[in-house]
């Protein structure tokens, strides 16, 4: 029964570093970061519009979920560059952290017998929805991030419940445990016995090879290496540090028009014969009727000029560029809806993929920051950055600036 070499025995587990006390200098990290990462990610999601239209939203089953959902803003225009760099740098960052936390939680989760009570068992399974739960958010995150060109639409809603799951069990993980943990960092430094001496502590530990402040110095050494590797993908002078960053390495930033590409308009499908001066015509409707624009036309309108990032879910993001085209709403004034525009549907010419379409809110589309822009850096676009034109809104995801556009609906979504 109590044989050491299984692991649901105590005996099994013979590290000196568990204790309560490690497992609460980790646990009250996680507490701030897992809190931050959930409110950018619930910002993050706002900022998709997903309750504007259903082009733009990925869980329509989300019910009661979108409680919270308001018109995301479009100042600052940095602000979605922000919240979501601190998003996924963060993330990447609490890595090791959550797996110290878990390693040093394990002989915990193998414990026997399963459940001693009612109340026993339901500890239990917020346990393992919190376990699985962080896992589950962290790996997701991650993939997205690493190889989005793998991992098509179904990311959104499973990090999005997953999320959710997570959070509620993290929630109700953090009232019960929070305040042993406070009690137990609080009397690290003295040589009284923590609070709860609990099952963490092995009761046959083998000898230490580092001790716990040691171990603490390498979890953190691991998150700041994490960190330093990662963040550079939101500073231009930054940028070849971020080793672990998809888009955020050398090669982009040499790309045309001197900024990151997401995808390329060979990876869309974009047909040159489409976006050519002869063929490509931009289709515009409203509440007056259709207007049709060559490219020469659309040159001819009021041209203005906006300096904005591209941001990017995955947590990459370009320094303010300078785009140059026709203001969205000055579009909606064409086709009869002057002063007060209405909420915008934008398509593109590419045929399949998730982001093709985008529908924008009318507060993004009265900003006279707002354009559909034809020139970037004093260049004609190029056509991986969405040839003939594009649309750039301020503090939006980059996934509402469609590129390669189609045609643009003003009303009625
Ligand atoms: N038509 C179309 N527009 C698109 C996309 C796309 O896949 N198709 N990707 C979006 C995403 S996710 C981002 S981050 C930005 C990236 O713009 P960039 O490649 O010019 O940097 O374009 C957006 N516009
Ligand atoms: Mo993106």
């Amino acid at each position: 029964m109590d044989a050491p070499h299984l692991p649901t025995s105590p005996g099994f587990w013979r590290s000196p570093l568990r204790g309560p006390r490690f497992t609460s200098v980790l646990g009250l990290v996680l507490l701030v970061g897992i809190t931050v990462l959930f409110v950018t990610g619930l910002l993050s999601y706002a900022a998709y519009n997903p309750g504007l239209s259903p082009v733009n939203d990925k869980t329509p089953d989300k019910g009661i979920l979108g409680f919270y959902l308001f018109a995301w803003p479009t100042h600052p225009h940095w602000l979605y560059r922000l919240t979501q760099g601190v998003h996924v740098t963060l993330g990447i960052t609490l890595i090791p952290v959550l797996l110290a936390k878990l390693w040093s939680v394990i002989p915990r989760l193998f414990a026997l017998p399963p459940a001693r009570s009612l109340a026993h068992a339901l500890e239990r399974i917020s346990l393992l929805l919190l376990v699985g739960g962080g896992l589950f958010e962290f790996v997701t995150g991650v993939l997205n991030v690493q190889l989005d060109y793998v991992f098509p639409g179904s990311f959104y809603p499973l990090h999005f419940y997953g999320a959710w799951v997570f959070f509620a069990a993290f929630l109700a993980h953090a009232v019960l445990k929070t305040p042993a943990a406070v009690r137990n960092v609080r009397r690290m430094r003295g040589s009284e016995p923590a609070a709860v001496e609990g099952e963490l502590v092995s009761p046959r530990p083998a000898p230490p090879t580092v001790s716990r402040r040691g171990a603490l110095w390498f979890v953190g050494g691991g998150s700041a290496l994490l960190f330093t590797t990662t963040v550079g993908q939101d500073f231009d002078g930054l940028r070849r540090t971020a080793l672990l960053a998809p888009h955020g390495g050398a090669v982009p930033v040499s790309g045309p028009n001197g900024f990151q590409i997401n995808k390329t308009a060979a990876y869309a499908g974009i047909d040159p014969a489409e976006t050519s001066a002869e063929a490509w015509r931009l289709v515009v409707t409203g509440r007056t009727g259709t207007v049709r624009l060559s490219r020469a036309q659309l040159a001819e309108l009021p041209l203005h000029s906006s300096a904005l990032p591209i941001a990017c879910v995955e947590g990459w993001s370009t320094s303010d560029q300078w785009w140059r085209g026709v203001r969205l709403r000055d579009l909606a004034a064409l086709v009869g809806h002057e002063g007060d525009p209405p909420d915008l549907f934008v398509e593109s010419l590419q045929r399949h993929g998730a982001f093709r379409r985008a529908a924008l809110r009318a507060n993004q589309v009265a900003d006279p920051r707002s354009l559909l822009a034809l020139y970037v850096n004093g260049e004609d676009l190029s056509p991986d950055h969405g040839h003939p034109a594009r649309v750039i809104v301020p503090a939006a995801p980059g996934v509402l600036n469609t590129k390669w556009v189609a045609r643009l609906t003003f009303g009625d979504l």
